[in-house]
């Protein structure tokens, strides 16, 4: 009797304690799930200077807060794929899955995918760089003012194609350039083109610009057929702005001799003196910033910033050696001009969201 009363209070212990080591650790788990960064990547990285330098600056915000408070928040880096008619299923299936606070990710297409969800997942906070949208409060957005990035793009191409061939020695007398894009969408065709165009027009009214696309962020040999058809049409210098089909067109200028104008990092490595300007978004610092301050609460949702050159977020790189040993310094000093323009509120170019 007294022996089935001893273990009867044994097993009930013991049961118990299981219970509370059950819930313990289910709160702890609870805990790990509650600060979860996951990177959204709408694309791949390869080739994608943007979606790198999105990456790194997030890992490298975690990373250092952890070490800093001691904690152990957990961050993924998630590869959405280039077939754009999955990235909503696949956004909804990872905010679904409750395992991360926090979303990040960039590019302009993502506000009308996150809006939705925002209704959907109440809790769920999102922050989308290179995107713009306002008074959700569960999103941040940095937009950055891609005019200015435009522009000054525009303008570098403007004053190399109608250079002389003692300045850029394959430049032509044809004042033709191109801007080869993968696809066609709202910031691309209302904003970049319109400022790169606005910019080498600055340069001389007689450039004309024409406009390509690859119909995706990752075939280099069709971007490289129609950097060569517009090289044999007359164009010296051709903006790319399509990911990883990109190096079709680098590898065309390297043998056709033909001129780039590189955007959102340092490209000059990529064809020394063939590469004539940088025109580079500070997206990694930018994500660093924002990671962290999430991390330490600070960040403010709801808000939509934009940023651009008189900021440090857009930079025309020009401190590279590779970049000033192959061009001469009054092409430096003359873009170098408009920049300052920009940042002293002489040349004003507001961003158009
Ligand atoms: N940029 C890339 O470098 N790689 C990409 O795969 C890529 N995919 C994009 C898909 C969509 C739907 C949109 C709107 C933009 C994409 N971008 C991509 C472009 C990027 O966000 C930015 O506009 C350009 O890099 C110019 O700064």
């Amino acid at each position: 009797m007294k022996d089935s009363f001893i273990k009867k209070n044994f097993l009930f212990c013991v049961f118990s304690l299981l219970v509370l080591c059950n819930f313990v650790l289910g709160c702890s788990k609870k805990a790990e799930k509650e600060t979860a960064v996951a990177v959204f990547v709408p694309g791949v990285i390869a080739g994608s200077p943007t979606y790198e330098m999105l990456a790194e600056g997030s890992v490298e915000a975690v990373n250092e807060y952890n070490r800093k408070s001691h904690k152990n928040i957990k961050i993924d880096v998630i590869e959405a794929g280039t077939n754009q008619a999955e990235w909503s299923s696949k956004l909804t299936a990872l905010t679904a899955s409750n395992k991360y606070s926090f979303i990040v990710s960039s590019n302009s297409s993502l506000p009308s995918i996150v809006a939705p969800l925002t209704e959907q997942f109440t809790e769920q906070k999102y922050l989308l760089l290179d995107a713009f949208l306002e008074n959700n409060k569960n999103v941040a957005t940095v937009n950055y003012n891609q005019r200015e990035q435009g522009y000054l793009t525009g303008y570098a191409a403007g004053l190399v194609t109608t250079a002389d061939s003692s300045a850029f020695a394959y430049a032509n007398s044809a004042k033709k350039i191109a801007l080869v894009a993968a696809q066609e969408y709202p910031v691309m065709n209302e904003v970049i083109l319109p400022a790169f165009i606005e910019g080498a027009k600055a340069v001389d009214s007689a450039i004309s610009v024409d406009f390509r696309i690859v119909g995706n962020w990752y075939d280099a040999s069709k971007s490289a057929d129609i950097a060569r058809s517009l090289y044999d049409d007359g164009v010296d210098v051709i903006l790319p702005i399509s990911g990883g089909a990109n190096q079709g067109v680098i590898s065309a200028a390297q043998s056709l001799k033909f001129y780039v104008t590189w955007f959102d990092d340092n490209g000059y490595a990529k064809a020394p003196g063939l590469v004539i300007s940088s025109m580079a978004l500070e997206q990694k610092k930018l994500a660093k910033e924002m990671v962290s301050a999430y991390l330490e609460n600070k960040l403010e949702f709801g808000k939509a910033k934009t940023v651009g050159i008189k900021d440090g977020y857009i930079n025309f790189v020009k401190d590279d050696p590779v970049f000033l040993e192959n061009v001469p310094s009054t092409f430096v000093e003359q873009l170098t001009a408009v920049e300052k323009d920009i940042k002293d509120g002489k040349l004003v170019l507001p961003a158009s969201n």
